[in-house]
């Protein structure tokens, strides 16, 4: 059982009924198995290099869902203190990606399809894609934070 230690993510198992030989199905509702309205869903697919390595970005306010429903991948996640890799490879496993969480994917094997839920459409302003721009971002949101705001400001 994969343990999640960052902040802003933790695990997602759908529910998986089984019709045998028949395969199986999974589905994921809003606000039940997925922490948010899901606004679009986007897939990754056509990994034919397996060195590719995807993401080195966080999210300002997106939040998404991550499941590798054909084949497998590794994601990176990086709050800014702690760093974890986890393996992809149950279609009914997922792992939800909060907020500013720095995050990679890499690993693809060949047949890997990555599906995302995501909160928003896709806004190109609420990606950070540096990483010492990343790190500046959380810090000030933190001592906003401690200095009793919402971070929001
Ligand atoms: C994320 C990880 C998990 C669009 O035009 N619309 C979209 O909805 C998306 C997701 C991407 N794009 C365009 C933007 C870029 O020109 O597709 C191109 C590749 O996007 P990007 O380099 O951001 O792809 P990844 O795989 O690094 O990141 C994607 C998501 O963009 C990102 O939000 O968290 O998957």
């Amino acid at each position: 059982m994969i343990e999640i230690i960052v902040k802003n993510s933790k695990l997602i198992t759908l529910p998986r009924i089984d019709d045998g030989i028949d395969g199986s199905i999974s589905a994921a509702e809003n606000f039940n198995h997925i922490p948010f309205a899901v606004k679009r869903v986007y897939y990754i697919y056509n990994l034919i290099n397996q060195k590719a390595i995807r993401g080195k970005h966080a999210h300002k306010k997106l939040e998404q869902a991550l499941f590798c429903i054909n084949g497998a991948c590794e994601i990176g996640l990086d709050d800014g203190t702690l760093h974890q890799e986890i393996t992809l490879d149950t279609p009914n496993t997922g792992i939800y990606l909060g907020v500013e969480l720095w995050h990679t994917m890499k690993n693809f094997s060949n047949n890997c399809i990555l599906l995302v839920l995501a909160s928003d459409v896709y806004k190109k302003d609420d990606y950070i894609r540096d990483y010492d721009e990343f790190k500046k971002y959380i810090d000030l949101r933190r001592r906003r934070r401690v200095r009793g705001g919402n971070g929001n400001q």
